[in-house]
């Protein structure tokens, strides 16, 4: 009640405060026939950095013709600059990255100020971990624009009329897309701000995660057990008590006494390990990160020019100043000898960055960084939103190095628009609450929709302790996030699949297999992300944009253009028209089991499966389940990319994209011909098994070693 008022009032006082503002249109260019830039007349070039959103400056090829009709209006009032983009009465907004709340984001307000924010609750202003000045709006008959505000200071976004952007720093340029669908539109956002690296393989499984398991034989133990128990799973997590004394690139010695070793075990039962580094270095003498950083003046200073110094874990910290071009490089070198210890993939969390008592829970905004030959010297006020995001930029550069063959895997609590480019996300410190399972999925939807794919919540909830319910439903939806990890706040219950009784555990260790049966079509998907940046995880209105009874769709979800996956406790949940046909992968019968999630392949497609496997390593595409769901043509299309998995030839053409097409062929028989379409990945001699999905079941062929195969349809 108290919340609501107060946002009444602050709405109120936001549009008196409008009110006081003229707002003018100037200077407005084309930089290709679907994306314009609108810079205020007294835009000044040199109080602005190389954008850290985009990938590249664009180039401008023309003004503005008369007939675009999504312009931006730019005001100051107050020592704030502001943007105003007018909206069609019937628009439907979307994006604006990590944020809690609905999916449509008509109406609401929030500021851009990245924020530990544990349990969603530390303010009511909608801020979280990320900043993305980003909206994607659709129309009523389908078509589409999006906004980026090139604007890393500290913002507010308001939707309630229009879109406008209210930044605490200089005024800004803003890019606006217009475009015949949504999709498109997101693909010229990707065009514009960067796509995901490929990942390796081993992070599209199944993730174990908790703060923390130590010791070591603890994490044996996890590993064992999802082995013993045949739950599949691919990365155990190590938080931060594997450190000696929260001391960044430091191992405990009684609890990790030899990381290598841990490492080494893991890795020969078929399992990767991720281990955390946070940004805040213990000020402490004698301790050789600090002793360098020191030596080397890498440290962010306070407003008098002294190192700045903030408590978090290991106590009194320093912090790195990424926008010096020295700083990502002294950070960068320190992964060489943590990455020798066999460490697969590194969590960068606590990055807003986190600093506890501070102003807003991090460091003062008047504290300095000093850039360099690439960015400018200023306050932390315009460096706070791409703290996290520079700090991730070196991290993968220093894992790189250590490992040139090898493609990085990086998790960010904290990340700016673009920084998909470095990392993959979470969602943060969510609640084991019924809430914020259902919440997960509109956030994780508008991660993807502002161009970051490879995104996903804590499976069963971070804060407080899941009820063996709440995990059952959690795991079994979780199974189809685009990053699915499980993972618990230090001193819960345990939260592993096997830790609320076996009925639980069977749910789990089925959403599991389900997704690892997937695998080879998860893994096209986010070939498909790295390529052209379509998120892996869609919202259900891509599957057919004149339906606007899909708009609001936020509880079903789209993985990929060909699977809708339909969580149990989905209330009236507004499904595509067409063909959907429910498939059933491992035996499970969703129609009748209470958690798994009902899953729907859409007529006309094609997708590829493999067996069961326990960790992918296991993975080979030599054997192939191919799940035709026909069209009222009788036809069905898809592909299936492939590599090794883990490394860079496939940027030198070592991949594989296989095409597949069922056709009819005379009377109650159809085609199915794989062909290669892309790449010079060594053929094998793979064996098919089809699959032809109806209403009343999946019915297969024999498996065969051939490219064109017959089905007759009884
Ligand atoms: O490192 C401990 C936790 C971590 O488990 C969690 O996932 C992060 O979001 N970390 C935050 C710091 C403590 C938060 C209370």
């Amino acid at each position: 009640m108290i919340k609501a008022h107060y946002f009444r009032l602050y709405i109120i006082s936001f549009l008196i405060f409008l009110s006081h503002v003229t707002f003018a249109q100037e200077k407005a260019f084309l930089i290709s026939d679907n994306i314009a830039v609108f810079y205020p007349v007294n835009y000044i070039a040199e109080k602005h950095n190389p954008s850290f959103a985009l990938i590249e400056e664009p180039e401008i090829i023309d003004t503005l013709p008369y007939s675009w009709d999504i312009k931006v209006e730019f005001g100051e009032e107050f020592e704030k600059s502001m943007a105003y983009i007018k909206t069609r009465s019937q628009t439907w907004l979307y994006g604006t990255g990590e944020s809690r709340g609905n999916l449509v984001k008509n109406g609401e307000t929030r500021i851009f100020w990245n924020t530990d924010n544990p349990s969603y609750d530390r303010d009511s202003d909608g801020r979280l971990y990320q900043t993305h000045p980003w909206v994607l709006g659709v129309h009523e008959d389908g078509s589409a624009f999006g906004v980026l505000a090139d604007n890393t200071w500290k913002q507010k976004l308001s939707l309630g009329d229009g879109i406008v952007f209210i930044s605490d720093g200089p005024p800004f340029r803003v890019f606006v897309i217009r475009a015949a669908t949504p999709q498109k539109v997101i693909q010229i956002l990707a065009a514009l701000t960067g796509k995901i690296n490929l990942p390796p393989l081993w992070s599209l499984g199944y993730q174990q995660c908790r703060w923390s398991y130590y010791p070591d034989t603890r994490v044996k133990e996890i590993a064992d057990t999802f082995r013993l128990k045949q739950i599949p799973c691919d990365v155990i997590w190590m938080d931060i008590h594997y450190m000696d004394g929260y001391r960044v690139f430091t191992f405990d010695p009684e609890r990790f006494p030899n990381p290598s070793e841990t490492n080494d075990y893991l890795h020969s039962q078929g399992f990767k390990s991720v281990w955390m580094i946070d940004p805040g270095v213990k000020k402490e003498e004698g301790y050789t990160v600090y002793d360098s950083g020191t030596e080397n003046d890498v440290w962010v200073k306070d407003a008098n020019g002294d190192v700045y110094v903030g408590p978090v874990w290991p106590g009194d910290c320093v912090f790195p100043d990424f926008t010096q071009e020295k700083t990502s490089e002294w950070w960068a070198d320190l992964y060489k000898d943590y990455m020798n210890t066999g460490i697969d993939g590194v969590w960068n969390d606590m990055n807003e960055p986190s600093v506890f008592g501070g102003p807003d829970w991090t460091m003062p905004i008047e504290n300095i960084h000093r850039g360099g030959a690439k960015y400018l010297r200023d306050i932390h006020l315009r460096y706070h939103n791409v703290y996290g995001m520079l700090m991730v930029k070196a991290s993968r550069k220093g894992i790189l190095d250590a490992n040139p063959d090898k493609r990085p895997f990086i998790l960010t609590r904290a990340n700016y628009i673009g920084g998909q480019r470095y990392a993959a996300t979470w969602t943060g410190d969510n609640v084991s609450s019924w809430d914020h399972l259902r919440m997960s999925i509109p956030m994780s939807i508008n991660l993807g929709l502002s161009g970051q794919p490879f995104n996903g919540p804590d499976i069963g909830g971070f804060d407080k302790n899941a009820t063996p319910e709440l995990f059952g439903h959690w795991i079994a939806v979780g199974a189809f996030y685009p990053f699915s990890r499980g993972h618990t706040v230090t001193g819960s219950i345990n939260h592993e699949p096997w830790a609320f009784g076996e009925e639980i555990e069977d749910v789990s260790r089925v959403a599991l297999q389900r997704r690892y049966r997937l695998l080879p079509y998860l893994y096209t998907l986010f070939y498909e992300a790295s390529v052209n940046g379509m998120p892996v995880m869609r919202p259900v209105f891509f599957a057919d944009i004149t339906d606007i009874k899909l708009r609001r769709e936020e509880q079903a979800f789209l993985l990929g253009t060909n699977l809708l996956v339909i969580p149990k406790w989905a209330d009236h949940p507004a499904l595509p028209k067409g063909i959907w046909r429910t498939i059933s992968l491992v035996g499970e019968d969703s129609e009748n089991d209470i958690y798994q999630t009902d899953l729907k392949q859409r007529g006309g497609s094609i997708i590829p499966l493999i067996d069961v496997i326990q960790t992918t390593e296991q993975y080979s595409t030599d054997s192939l389940t191919l799940l035709v769901c026909l069209d009222e043509n009788m036809k069905a299309e898809g592909t299936l990319y492939s590599d090794a998995g883990d490394e860079f030839e496939y940027l030198k053409g070592q991949y594989a994209v296989d095409y597949f097409i069922a056709e009819k062929s005379g009377e109650n028989k159809i085609i199915i011909t794989c062909s290669r379409k892309e790449g010079h990945l060594k053929e094998e001699k793979r064996y098919y098994r089809i699959g032809i999905v109806t209403d009343s079941g999946i019915v297969y062929s024999e498996w065969k070693n051939k490219k064109k195969i017959e089905i007759s349809l009884q």
